[in-house]
């Protein structure tokens, strides 16, 4: 069984998308960021950097294996069950590259677009165009890159597109809508109709510390979600 570290936040939700895509048993543990319980020694043995998402894998070969970093996360969840991540060495660069490219790019420039926008305390000129602008630019490039490949990031649906998705799903409260961009527009479509991925995005949504920050309707809103309502 797998132990998931998780809040309901982009990259944790690139996680529930692969264990849902795959179908592995998971134990959903949730931890409160506003709480600080990232901070906690326990959670820092697992995953050092204190930031959620982080897994424990009790069924690996010796001893329960930890993994922190989304992106390592998803390379290792695709090699334990051989899917989503091609295995000729072609295909499995080019995924990988996509993935790099979205944990040291397009996931922190959005993230700090999204500070700056959303949660700082004072309005940052500077820090919102600066941000803004390579998200804009970022963007451009996923949608050249779709361009070439037509459906999915690297030509098949793989852990890359799952590393992306959840970050494009903010691109309203980027400041971007995707009539700008064509490709990605036509993937996000195509991406959100997968069962396995919307119940992925399904985990969790009460139990994060955004909610807490900005109201419910505020992060339905953020992330492009319908709340369920009671009738
Ligand atoms: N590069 C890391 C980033 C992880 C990350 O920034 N996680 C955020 C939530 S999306 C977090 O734990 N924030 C807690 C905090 O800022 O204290 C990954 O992709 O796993």
């Amino acid at each position: 069984m797998i132990d998931l570290y998780f809040a309901a936040t982009p990259n944790a939700w690139k996680v529930t998308i692969m264990l849902e895509e795959t179908g592995l048993p998971y134990n959903l543990i949730p931890v409160s960021l506003g709480k600080g319980e990232q901070y906690t020694e326990t959670f820092r043995a697992i995953a050092p950097n204190g930031r959620i998402p982080a897994i424990v894998d009790h069924d690996a070969a010796g001893e329960p294996l930890a993994v922190f970093e989304s992106g390592a996360i998803l390379i290792y969840l695709a090699e334990k069950t051989g899917r989503f991540l091609p295995a000729d060495v072609h295909g499995r660069s080019r995924t990988i590259q996509w993935v790099m490219w979205q944990m040291a790019g397009l996931g922190p420039m959005a993230g700090q677009n999204g500070h700056f926008l959303l949660y700082a305390p004072e309005k940052l000129p500077y820090a919102i165009a600066r941000y803004g602008n390579e998200v804009r630019r970022l963007y451009g490039v996923l949608d050249h890159q779709l361009g070439l490949t037509d459906d999915c990031v690297t030509g098949q649906y793989s852990i890359a597109d799952m590393a992306c998705f959840p970050w494009i799903m903010t691109h309203k409260k980027q400041g971007l809508t995707l009539d700008d961009f064509g490709n990605v527009k036509r993937w996000f479509a195509t991406l959100r109709e997968r069962p396995a991925l919307q119940r992925g995005l399904a985990v969790g949504r009460s139990l994060s510390s955004s909610v807490e920050a900005l109201g419910k309707e505020a992060h339905a809103r953020l992330y492009g979600y319908e709340i369920e309502r009671k009738a």
